[in-house]
Formats: C-alpha cells, structure tokens, sequence
C-alpha cells in the first residue's frame, strides 16, 4: 500500500495540531507509526485519502455499531441539519433520546446530554460530591473515564496513600481526593473503604474494562461494589460509555442486573456525533441545575444532529437481532483467529464479550491489569503495522478493544481471517 498522501497530510497537520491529530491514540505512536488520513468511510470499510481500503474494527472507538455512512443515520442528520445546525434552545429529538435511554436502562430515571463521555463522567462525579457532600471518588487502575482533572490519576506507590497526577497541569492537592483501587481486586477495594469510607462520595467503574484493552468482571466483582456503597452511602457511579448499547439494548447492568446510582454513556447514543449523557435515579438527577444547585451547562448539549443520528442508530438496535448477529459475528472470527495464530505456534489471550475482543499477545488469562502488562506490545504492534499494509484496520494501540459492527458481513470476516494469515507468515 501506498500512504504519500497521508505522510504529507501529516506531516502538515503537525504544524497546526499538537501531535498531528486531535486525539492522541490516532497519531499511531503506540505502534510504531503514522496515521492513514481517511477519505470517507462506508458500512465495515474506510478508506484512506491515498486510495487504500481497511476492513475497519475501530468503529471510532465504538459509536459505529450499525458500521459507516448508515442510510438511516445520515438521512436523519441530513434532515435535522436543514432545520438548523443548532437552537441553543430545547426540541423534540433531545426527548425522543431521553425518551429512549430511560425506556431502556430502568436505573436512569433522568437524563442530562453533554457533548462528549469526559462531560458526563465529570459532570456525574460533581453531583455525586454535591449529593454526598463528600470529596473522594474511587475509579480502577487502568479504567479510563475521559480526560477531566480527577481522572487523570494513577495509582501512587501504596494503595492507602491515594493517587499521583497522570498529567502534568492536574494539581497535586486533586490527587488526594482520588483512590486508585485495582480493578476485580475487591480487597483493594476493602481497604479503602475501610480508610476512608466516610469520605467517598462514589466508585465509578467500566462495567466492563475497554480501556485496558478489553478486561471482563469477574461474576461478584460488581455486585461487591454495589453492596460496599450502599453499606457506605457512597454512590455507585456505572461508566457505560463504551458499554452502552453495545452488549445489549440498554446498559450491560442489565446483563448483570445491578442498579447503579448514576450512569454514564456516549458512543453509541450519538451515532458517531459529539454526545455524551448522566443519569440516575430522580432524586440525584433533580440536584442537577436549573432545577437544583449543581452547576453544569453547554452550548451544544443536546444538539439537533447529534440527537437526530443518536435516535435513528437506537431506532435501527431496537431489532435486537442486531444483537445476536454482532454477537455469532465476533465468536465466529475471534474463533477462527486463534485457530489461525495457533497454526503459526502463537497462543495469545483472546477476551470477547459480546462485539468487542481484544487480542493480548500472553499466554496468561488476561483478567487484571497485572496480566495485561504481560502482554507483548512489539508483537502486537508488529502484527497492526502488517495487517495495515494488507487492509485490516485494528486500534493502534494494544490497549483498547476491537468493535465489530452489524455492517461486517461473512465476507469480510473471510478475508480478514486471510489477511491475518498473510500478515503473520
Ligand atoms: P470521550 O470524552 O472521548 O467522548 O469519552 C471519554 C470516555 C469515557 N469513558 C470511557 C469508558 C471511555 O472509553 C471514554 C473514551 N474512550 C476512548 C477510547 N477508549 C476514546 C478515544 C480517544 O480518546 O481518542
């Protein structure tokens, strides 16, 4: 493949962007190379602006569950968009959405829009500080929430002596407000409920971990941090930012059947446009301005398009059939993958759940972060750079999770299958 194009879009986007990009994980530093410029994108395939075509398992890091370009989708932006780009005032599509999200996930009684997943999780750890009047949050080791202050946290060198900043420009005094437990660890939980429990105002948790590449609950792990935060009158804060309406139609805590306090999401309900949302049960959500004292605003929340492309992806997943293709559509390439790597003697972790995998070049059972800092990141960068070459378009990073999309057919997981075996020889 030939990427001129790209190399010169890059290298003039580096001028004017920091980094070349707008997103640090597209510049493709994680695996060892530069970014594809995509030209325009269709169904389960994008296509480079030097003419090349991916079989694509990024999905735009998940929103595009129904694949690229959906008829549905861009018929509704297209119309809302001769309306008006944006009112600055309330319409119909932001209930229709609303309307949607508390119809489908029975935990969320209202529901706020923002304009992207680092607003509502921000915004759901200010109300739960405002509604506990307490200050410390707990998140997971490896979770990842979005860029606002409070999350940018690593764990510190003991699990009692809360965060350090994982980021220069977080001030130092935030870290002491987050604790950084690990994640299917309920003792490092235990522990910091036991130093500090008067003091936590909530836990928020991926139900599912998608930002460590993709690490799965284990069975009690979830039902422990519901059952600690109500002993603690903490809130249990559900960060389904990727999860939602991916595994399901609604959130995964309806698979697990636990009620979180609040819930984050984004992706998905947007249809690939800025949205994100936090909701809850009625008597958190109504501390929430203008209707309680909790300050949160945005030009653009709730805006027409991002609403109308959120209503029409909902409106196509509500055949929940969708959910069973995505679902034998994964199993059967993860499957046929491993089969394959097995043949050229390599025996990675392959975790799915649902439409999103992750391949960990271990031979561990990746279910902690620990395991995932086994895996082999050259090898995972070697095999992105080779399936790239040959049309397969992987997240450039090991650390995030592959999406299948309802646009990926029989067809495509044949050659990508094929592409992987020539990628590996
Ligand atoms: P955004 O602000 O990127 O819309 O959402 C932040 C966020 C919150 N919660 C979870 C569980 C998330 O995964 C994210 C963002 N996900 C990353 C990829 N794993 C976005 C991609 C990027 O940062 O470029």
């Amino acid at each position: 493949m030939k990427y001129g194009k790209s190399r010169e879009l890059f290298a003039r986007a580096e001028n004017i962007i920091p980094g070349g990009v707008n997103s640090p994980v597209r510049a493709f530093k994680a695996v060892g190379s530069q970014p594809v410029f995509i030209d325009h994108a269709k169904g389960c395939r994008i296509f480079d602006v030097d003419g090349n075509e991916y079989i694509d398992y990024v999905g735009s890091w998940g929103p595009l569950i129904l694949g690229h370009s959906h008829p549905e989708v861009v018929q509704a932006v297209r119309e809302a968009a001769g309306r008006g780009t944006s009112y600055g005032a309330p319409c119909l599509a932001e209930i229709e959405l609303a309307e949607i999200i508390c119809e489908a996930i029975p935990s969320i009684e209202k529901v706020r829009m923002v304009s992207s997943g680092t607003e509502a999780t921000m915004s759901a750890l200010r109300l739960a500080r405002a509604f506990t009047g307490r200050n410390k949050v707990i998140k997971f080791e490896g979770c990842y929430h979005g860029h606002a202050d409070s999350f940018l946290i690593k764990a510190g060198s003991g699990l009692l002596t809360g965060g350090v900043v994982s980021s220069p420009g977080v001030p130092e005094q935030l870290a002491q407000d987050t604790l950084v437990a690990q994640y299917n660890d309920i003792s490092s939980v235990e522990a910091l409920y036991k130093e500090f429990g008067s003091e936590i105002s909530a836990v928020i948790v991926e139900p599912i971990a998608g930002n460590m590449g993709l690490v799965l609950p284990d069975p009690n792990f979830l039902h422990y941090l519901r059952k600690i935060s109500d002993m603690y009158g903490s809130l249990l804060i559900f960060d389904e930012v990727i999860t939602g309406f991916r595994t399901r139609f609604g959130g995964f805590q309806d698979t697990v059947g636990i009620k979180p306090d609040l819930t984050t999401l984004g992706k998905i309900i947007g249809g690939g446009l800025p949205v994100g949302a936090y909701g809850g049960r009625k008597e958190i959500m109504d501390r929430v301005a203008p209707t309680g004292d909790v300050y949160q605003a945005g030009t653009l929340s709730g805006n027409p398009l991002a609403m109308a492309a959120g209503v029409a992806t909902l409106n196509v997943l509500r055949d929940v059939e969708w959910y069973d293709r995505l679902e034998i559509m994964t199993y059967m390439l993860t499957s046929r993958l491993k089969t394959m790597l097995e043949e050229f003697d390599l025996y990675p972790c392959i975790n799915r759940f649902g439409s999103m995998f992750c391949i960990f070049f271990t031979e561990e059972e990746v279910n902690s972060l620990e395991k995932v800092m086994t895996s082999d990141t050259e090898q995972y960068s070697r095999i992105f750079r080779r399936l790239l070459q040959e049309g397969v378009y992987l997240p450039p990073s090991q650390f995030e999770v592959c999406f299948m999309s309802c646009a990926h057919d029989l067809i495509d997981i044949d050659q990508t299958v094929e592409i992987f075996g020539r990628a590996l020889e």
